[in-house]
């Protein structure tokens, strides 16, 4: 049965856009001033090929949850990131456990949390929003009902990934990682040639993590806000941090009150800041997208960036932050 009224609107836009020339040949909601031309996709870290698929859905007149989606899906399936989907880090006994959540403009919300053998936890996600009366399933649960949405187990214990946990069992020292190479979760915030804007958020959390730990990324408010009178935020990084400020949603009221993306990503890193001693040894990043297509985003440590998809070109920014290290 489901709960919400999820509107199905993927074909009317597709109708109204296919008589549109090109989407990027200009501002379509001039009235909302924009400063970032229709479509926007931006990303957590330099995940280009994310914000790539997604920029591609939505210029051909997708949805920015469809969009949102399909993004974020690309690093769920890379087997190089080991911090998001197949070929992601165990936690310290062997066990990938996945957690994701995704937001559409209407303001449902879908998550899943500690869900083992799925590659694609964020469409699990996005079923949980549209198929059933709750927002969030966990563990056992959520597989059963994985399965029962035609999705396939796989082992996603990747070789690589099972060797370095094993020479991580050598020594067993669980000390945060500041900046994953620049692979890391995911969060992703799309805006759609409506002017909607939708979120997902994807992760396999702390790598040799305490088996059932869940992060921030799969809950609302912390990984992953947005409201469509607004805007949306993401965070990634030390997720105990994210979740005791509530930081995306934080982002997202201060915008509401009138911050820019930029000014409300600073406060929120600043709340931790101000309120965690410990806290250089950990990073704690935000990206927030506004109404407009203003982006801002901000983090402790010096090393992450975002990736943005606009007006047909994909980039690298690197975000400011509040030390130099
Ligand atoms: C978590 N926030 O599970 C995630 C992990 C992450 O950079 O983003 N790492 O806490």
């Amino acid at each position: 049965m489901k709960r919400r009224n999820f509107i199905k609107n993927t074909g009317i836009a597709g109708v109204a856009l296919s008589a549109t020339p090109s989407i990027f040949s200009k501002p379509i909601l001039n009235e909302l001033n924009m400063i970032n031309k229709y479509p926007v996709a931006v990303a957590t870290w330099n995940f280009q090929n994310a914000t790539k698929m997604a920029g591609a859905e939505l210029a051909r007149g997708a949805t920015a949850l469809d969009a949102v989606e399909k993004g974020v899906m690309v690093e769920e399936a890379n087997l190089k990131n080991t911090t998001v989907g197949n070929g992601g880090a165990p936690d310290r006994d062997g066990n990938v456990t996945l957690d994701a959540c995704i937001m559409s403009p209407d303001g449902n919300a879908g998550s899943v949390v500690y869900l083992k053998e799925i590659e694609h936890p964020v469409s699990v996600a996005r079923k949980v929003m549209e198929e059933t009366p709750h927002v969030m399933l966990a563990g056992e649960g959520a597989l059963q009902f994985a399965i029962h949405q035609g999705f396939k187990r796989k082992n996603l214990l990747t070789e690589e990934s099972e060797k370095s946990w094993k020479k991580w069992l050598e020594h067993k020292e669980y000390k945060p990682i500041i900046n994953i190479e620049n692979h890391d979760t995911i969060g992703m915030l799309c805006l759609d040639s409506k002017g909607d804007i939708a979120g997902a958020c994807t992760t396999s959390g702390l790598s040799y993590k305490i088996n059932g730990r869940v992060g921030d990324s799969p809950i609302i408010g912390a990984g992953l806000f947005l409201d469509n009178e607004v805007g949306g935020a993401v965070g990634t990084g030390m997720g105990e941090a994210i979740m005791k400020s509530v930081g995306s949603f934080l982002i997202v009221e201060l915008m509401r009150q009138g911050k820019s993306p930029q000014e409300a990503c600073e406060e929120a890193v600043m709340r931790t800041v101000r309120t965690a001693p410990n806290y250089k040894d950990f990073q704690v990043a935000y990206v927030a997208l506004n109404k407009k297509g203003e982006i801002g985003s901000y983090c402790i440590h010096k090393g992450f960036s975002y990736a943005k998809f606009y007006e047909g070109e994909s980039t690298d920014n690197p975000s400011k932050s509040y030390l130099d290290s």
